[in-house]
């Protein structure tokens, strides 16, 4: 069913007609949300994988009509802001779960939420805002400092990637094919960085790439050779925003994540890619307000003057709480993953809030009873395109199970979406802070246990 919460929240409900399996699962929305998005597949701000295993669901549109990267919406709407930031959560649930106890003449036993993106964020201020709606939560590739990844590393990356004539200068068109050498040699570089010459990247933080030892065009451009001016780009990528002193003020593209960037940051001739709409709107709409006019563009973020300018709305938007203790107490159980090469949702916001929170709550020992991250080497942002490693998983059935037995997830086995192509097909996915293990098919019946991390 389909309908309208007050205040403006556009929804679609499925219900089980038969084997209902007593539980309620609610879905977030990716980017600035403003469409329901009822028949997207996969785990990624959905609910048919939730009905295909029973659940009675819901999605919404975030309260507002309009596009994944583009927020003009929330121009002079401040109650539509406040919805979308958080209070749509409990307005949904509100309705979900009352359609569901009139539906089956009896309330759900379990509710859970699942979002990835935009909807992680969303399932991050469930845990720290309403922590006592629901029983488990799954957040995927979370952008839990939406001010600063929106505003200042989404500003960022579209302005260094822009000559002085207004040209995008890395686009799908001259740039997209020189992806895989690219991503080659950056592996060259990195692998080794993280301890382990295994051919995956599982620590991009702790890898600075140096693009002067890409291969340089001489005589004749090919796909891998690099440009001084395609290096100046990608220098500027890696290394992330800094202000006029230096100063770093958000982390850059993490050494792995290339191939995505063809989805998210390299216009083609017809559309801006969404990753260049997004950064461009969020100061525009969200982060700067009334202070900016109409003709205001990514262009015009000023990295000494405006990152502080983004505070008012991060208080409202950012999912940064460390205090997660009502949650916990509450009993609730939240199931947290990123891709380690998510050049859109820098992932390391994951991990520093994971961080934060075993800093406020007793340490990793103390807060791994209710609160997980997995993270995923080589996944980009919410499964956009194959990473060509193990990523497949069913965070349903994982958190269900830690839910319903009281036995946390100590490993999760990924698969590659397809097998044909993938170097490697499975996976372990280890609770931080242990890396992933990666298995060669044959010994995944013994391989069965992640090391030991503290
Ligand atoms: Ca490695």
């Amino acid at each position: 069913m389909q309908g309208t919460i007050e205040p403006d929240i556009g929804f679609e409900a499925r219900l089980p007609i038969s084997d209902w399996n007593g539980k309620y699962y609610q879905s977030g929305c990716g980017g600035y949300c403003g469409a329901v998005l009822a028949d997207k597949p996969g785990f990624s701000n959905t609910i048919n994988e939730a009905l295909k295993r029973g659940y009675a669901t819901i999605t919404t549109d975030g309260g507002h009509e309009g596009g994944l990267g583009d927020a003009s919406w929330a121009e002079g709407d401040p109650v539509a802001v406040e919805v979308y930031a958080h209070r749509g959560i409990p307005l949904t649930y509100d309705v979900g779960t009352e359609l569901t106890r009139v539906y089956y003449g009896q309330p759900p036993a379990r509710e859970y939420f699942g979002g990835c993106s935009n909807g992680g964020r969303m399932a991050a201020m469930a845990a720290q805002r309403y922590p006592a709606l629901f029983d488990g939560i799954l957040g995927g590739g979370a952008v839990l400092n939406l001010s600063f990844n929106g505003g200042v590393y989404g500003s960022w990356v579209v302005q260094v990637n822009t000559s002085d004539s207004g040209e995008r200068i890395l686009t799908r068109q001259n740039f997209a094919h020189k992806l895989p050498a690219l991503e080659a040699a950056v592996r060259e570089q990195c692998d080794a960085s993280d301890g382990t010459s295994d051919g995956v990247i599982s620590a991009p933080r702790d890898c600075d790439v140096d693009v002067r030892e890409l291969a340089a065009c001489t005589a004749e451009e090919t796909d891998s050779c690099f440009t001084a001016t395609e290096k100046g780009v990608l220098e500027k990528w890696y290394q992330g925003p800094r202000n006029s002193a230096g100063e770093q003020l958000y982390p850059g593209m993490p050494a792995g994540s290339e191939r995505y960037w063809q989805v998210w940051f390299l216009d083609d001739q017809e559309q801006v890619a969404p990753g260049n709409q997004l950064g461009g709107s969020y100061a525009k709409y969200l982060g700067l307000g009334a202070d900016v006019d109409s003709a205001y563009t990514a262009m015009d973020f000023n990295f000494d003057r405006d990152p502080v300018r983004l505070a008012a709305s991060g208080k409202l938007l950012d999912a940064l709480d460390p205090d997660l203790g009502a949650f916990r107490d509450a009993g609730g159980k939240y199931l947290m993953w990123h891709g380690l090469a998510d050049p859109l949702v820098l992932p390391y916001q994951s991990i520093d809030y994971y961080e934060s929170v075993a800093a406020s709550l007793g340490g990793v020992d103390a807060i791994e009873a209710f609160f997980r991250l997995f993270v995923i080497p080589g996944h980009g942002h919410c499964w956009e395109m194959p990473s060509g490693l193990p990523e497949i998983f069913d965070p349903i059935t994982v958190l269900d199970r830690w839910v319903e037995s009281g036995e946390a997830p100590e490993r999760i086995l990924a698969r590659a979406r397809d097998p044909a192509v993938a170097e490697i097909d499975e996976a372990l996915l280890c609770p931080y802070p242990a890396r992933a293990v990666f298995l060669p098919a044959t010994d995944s019946a013994t391989a069965n246990s992640c090391s030991r991390r503290h």
